[in-house]
C-alpha cells in the first residue's frame, strides 16, 4: 500500500473554506478534502487530487456538491444555568426593563440562587440538552463561561461542569471565568469587597485547578466600574489568563478601550460602543462579538457600530449568548440570520463571525474556524448550494454531516 496522506476523504464538494484565497467565503467551488489523526491533510481541486489519495485512503465520500464548511463555533455562551427567567420575561413584557428588573434584585442575581441550589449533575444534566441542540446544528466549540456561581464553591462547581461536557461530548469546550458577572446579594454595598475576593481568591484556586481559559467581566452601569475592571484584569494578567470583556451593552463606560489596554481576546455586545474604543479594537487586534440574540430578546434599538468595525478593520464575530435571561436561544443558525436581518452584516461577514472571526475569539486561530491543511478537522456537510442558504433560513437548519476531530458523528 502506498502512503497513506488521508484516511477519509470527502469529495466532490464545495469546500467553504473562510480561508483567504481571493474568493468569496474562500470558496473551492469543485473540492475534495481529506484528513488524517484528527487534521486537514490535504485540500485542493478535484483536478488536483492524486489518484494515490483516493487510493490509499480507507474512506472517500462522494458529496454530490454539498457544501462543506469548518465546524461552527459559538464564542460566547452562559450554557449552564439553573432555572429559567419565564416570569421576569412576562415583567418585560408589561415594560418593565432588564434594568429595572436587575435593581430589584432579579435579573443575574435570580439564575445565581437557582444555580446555587442545583448540584453538579443537575447542572450537567440540563446543560447537556442544551449543548446536544448546538451540536445538531454543526456547532464544534463552544466557549462556556460560569458567572452564576458568585463564590468560590459554586463558581468551580459551574467550571467544572463546563470541563466534564468537554470531556463527555465531542465538542471542544473552552472555559471562561466570570466571577464578576453581578455582585451576589451577600456582598451587596461592598463591591470593591467582592472584587478583592474575585481576584485574591477565587480566580487564583480556579487558575491552579487549570479550570479556566480566560477571565471575563461584566464591566456596566449594573455591574463593575472600570476600576473594579481593571483590578480584575490585573489579577488575570498575572496569573497569565487572556481577558475578555462584556461591554458598552446597555451604556457607554469605556470597558472595551480598558480591556484594548490589556489585549483582550474580544469584546462583547458593543451596542454602545464610541469611535474611541473601535481604535483601541483595532490596535489591539481584539474581536468585536455582537450578540444579536440579546439585542433582540431585550428590544435593544441602538444598533452595534458596524460600519466603523468595518471601516476600522476590527474582526467581528456572531454568538448566541446563551443565558436565561437575555438570550435563551440555544441556536447559533438562527444568530446568523439575525446578524443578516438585524445589523446588516452579509451572508459572508456573518459566517465569517461564526467560523474563522470566532475561532480568533478564542484565541483559537489557525487550528480551529477554516478549512486549511493542518487545521482541526472540524467539517459541516450541508445540503445546499449557496453559503448563504446558512443565514437565510429563520431557524432549524439542520446539516447532513458532522465530522470532528476527523470523525464522523453518528446521530
Ligand atoms: N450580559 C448579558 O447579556 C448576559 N450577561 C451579561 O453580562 C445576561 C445574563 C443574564 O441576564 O442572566
Ligand atoms: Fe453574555
Amino acid at each position: 500500500m502506498s502512503f497513506q496522506l488521508c484516511s477519509s476523504v470527502w469529495t466532490n464538494a464545495k469546500l467553504i473554506t473562510m480561508d483567504d484565497n481571493n474568493q468569496p467565503y474562500g470558496l473551492i467551488s469543485d473540492g475534495a478534502i481529506g484528513v488524517k489523526d484528527s487534521k486537514i491533510s490535504w485540500l485542493g481541486t478535484m483536478t488536483n487530487l492524486p489518484d494515490t489519495v483516493i487510493e490509499s485512503s480507507d474512506d472517500v465520500i462522494d458529496c454530490g456538491g454539498s457544501l462543506i464548511t469548518p465546524g461552527l463555533i459559538d464564542c460566547h455562551t452562559h450554557l449552564i444555568f439553573g432555572g429559567n427567567r419565564i416570569s421576569e420575561f412576562e415583567k418585560r413584557l408589561k415594560g418593565m426593563s432588564y434594568e429595572e428588573i436587575s435593581r430589584e434584585g432579579g435579573g443575574i442575581r435570580a439564575t445565581v440562587d437557582a444555580t446555587r441550589a442545583a448540584s453538579e449533575e443537575d447542572l450537567f444534566e440540563s446543560a447537556s440538552v442544551r449543548l446536544q441542540k448546538l451540536l445538531d446544528e454543526g456547532i464544534t466549540t463552544i466557549e462556556i463561561k460560569s458567572g452564576y456561581g458568585l463564590d468560590l464553591e459554586n463558581e468551580i462547581k459551574m467550571l467544572r461542569v463546563a470541563r466534564r461536557l468537554g470531556e463527555e461530548f465531542p465538542i471542544r469546550v473552552q472555559t471562561t471565568f466570570l466571577g464578576a458577572h453581578s455582585l451576589p446579594s451577600e456582598h451587596s454595598g461592598n463591591s470593591a469587597r467582592y472584587i478583592d475576593l474575585v481576584c485574591k481568591e477565587m480566580m487564583p484556586e480556579i487558575a491552579k485547578n487549570a479550570l479556566a481559559d480566560a477571565v471575563d467581566i461584566f464591566c456596566e452601569g449594573i455591574a463593575f466600574n472600570l476600576d473594579e475592571t481593571r483590578r480584575v484584569f490585573e489579577a488575570a494578567t498575572e496569573l497569565g489568563l487572556p481577558v475578555k470583556i462584556h461591554a458598552e451593552q446597555l451604556s457607554n463606560q469605556g470597558g472595551t478601550k480598558l480591556a484594548c489596554e490589556f489585549g483582550a481576546l474580544s469584546a462583547d455586545h458593543l451596542e454602545y460602543l464610541d469611535e474611541e474604543g473601535i481604535k483601541s479594537m483595532a490596535r489591539s487586534g481584539t474581536v468585536a462579538v455582537l450578540l444579536p440574540g440579546a439585542f433582540y430578546f431585550l428590544r435593544e434599538t441602538k444598533l452595534p457600530p458596524i460600519e466603523k468595525l468595518r471601516a476600522h478593520n476590527v474582526p467581528i464575530a456572531i454568538a448566541t449568548d446563551l443565558n436565561p435571561g437575555s438570550s435563551p436561544s440555544p441556536s447559533l443558525l438562527m444568530m446568523l440570520n439575525m446578524a443578516t436581518t438585524l445589523f446588516n452584516l452579509t451572508p459572508e461577514e456573518a459566517l465569517a463571525g461564526i467560523t474563522i472571526n470566532a475561532a480568533t475569539a478564542l484565541g483559537l486561530q489557525g487550528q480551529k474556524g477554516k478549512l486549511a491543511v493542518g487545521a482541526d478537522a472540524d467539517l459541516v456537510i450541508w445540503d445546499m448550494g449557496d453559503p448563504a442558504e446558512l443565514s437565510y433560513w429563520i431557524g432549524n437548519t439542520k446539516p447532513t454531516s458532522i465530522i470532528i476531530a476527523g470523525k464522523l458523528q453518528v446521530r
